[in-house]
């Protein structure tokens, strides 16, 4: 099933792609009061199965909690909602948009007095950086633009209002002729990407920032921490100058969109030896071994279809 196409979970029952609508003045379109998450489900040598979805659902409940949503379905149903939603569009694999926003009722700030509404999207997405991101790396740019401030708008909710940030840091970096943009915290210490978590390797250790440089805690980064300590290779949480990722042996994105696609310049510099590293293929065979069904499953990060 294509973008634009088959049927979508809205509010407890299955509409078709096109008839899934919200009235323009819903609260969500005016103050970005929406929460959601994106999954993917690979097409594995025994039939499609999601990757890490009882972690993502977690994520869901946590956002609403930051945003005092009360969603109406336990997890269990949520969780049973989208693979339902991926057996009816008779999809092998897909990208899954779960979210949850406060639609239409009044107008103003305060958004305690709108419905909440809830939905669950699948459709085919393909190369998120770019066909031959995954071998060759893709050129990044660190931004003008920081990532929020604590305090501020909270990164550990994955919320609509938090791409206004990542859009600018995105537009920027594409007019500028660069695949992604790098975002720093407020300190001005590497955050990450416009959509992905990101990590340095130097000298066979692994560094990423940690959760107080304003990062979202992506659930592929999770899973990277997991893979690099089944490999043996250490992987530190710590604050990040800008200029350690230039001198880096290889850095490398993560995300579900994103997957783990190598860096191979950023600023114009190249990054090691200007292509994938040896690192990095490691972290990449394990995890698409994994979602792919090749190597066995040993964390239980997959929910058969
Ligand atoms: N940081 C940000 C800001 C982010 O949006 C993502 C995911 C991550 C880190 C990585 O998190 P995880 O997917 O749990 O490993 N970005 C999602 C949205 C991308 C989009 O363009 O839409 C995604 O990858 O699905």
């Amino acid at each position: 099933m294509a973008f634009g196409q088959g049927v979508i979970w809205y509010d407890g029952e299955f509409v078709e792609w096109e008839k899934a609508t919200t009235h323009i003045l819903s609260h969500v379109i005016h103050y970005g009061s929406s929460i959601f998450e994106g999954i993917r489900c690979y097409k594995t040598t025994k039939g499609p199965a999601v990757f890490r979805l009882v972690a993502h659902i977690d994520r869901l409940y946590d956002s609403a909690k930051i945003y005092r949503m009360e969603i109406p379905y336990s997890k269990e149903e949520f969780c049973e909602n989208i693979l339902e939603t991926i057996r009816r569009n008779k999809l092998e694999e897909c990208y899954i948009r779960p979210f949850v926003f406060r639609g239409y009722g009044s107008m103003g700030v305060n958004p305690l007095g709108n419905p909440l509404n809830c939905a669950v999207a699948v459709w085919n997405w393909g190369k998120y950086l770019g066909e031959g991101a995954l071998e060759k790396g893709v050129a990044a740019k660190v931004s003008s633009w920081n990532r929020p401030a604590p305090n501020s708008f909270p990164s550990l909710a994955k919320a609509g209002g938090n791409y206004l940030n990542s859009q600018l840091i995105k537009m920027e970096a594409v007019e500028a002729g660069f695949e992604e943009g790098i975002a720093l915290d407020s300190n001005g210490y590497v955050s990450e990407g416009s959509g992905e978590n990101i990590f340095l390797v130097r000298n066979g250790v692994i560094y990423t920032p940690p959760t107080s440089s304003s990062i979202l805690a992506g659930i592929t980064r999770h899973s990277v921490f997991i893979l690099a300590r089944g490999l043996d290779i250490r992987i530190e949480q710590q604050f990040i100058p800008r200029e350690a990722l230039y001198i880096a042996d290889e850095v490398f994105f993560t995300g579900t969109a994103a997957e783990v696609t190598p860096i191979s310049k950023i600023d114009n510099i190249t990054i090691g030896e200007g292509n994938r590293g040896l690192i990095t293929k490691k972290i990449q065979e394990e995890f698409f071994g994994i979602i792919e069904g090749k190597i066995e499953d040993r964390h239980k990060w997959l929910t058969f279809v």
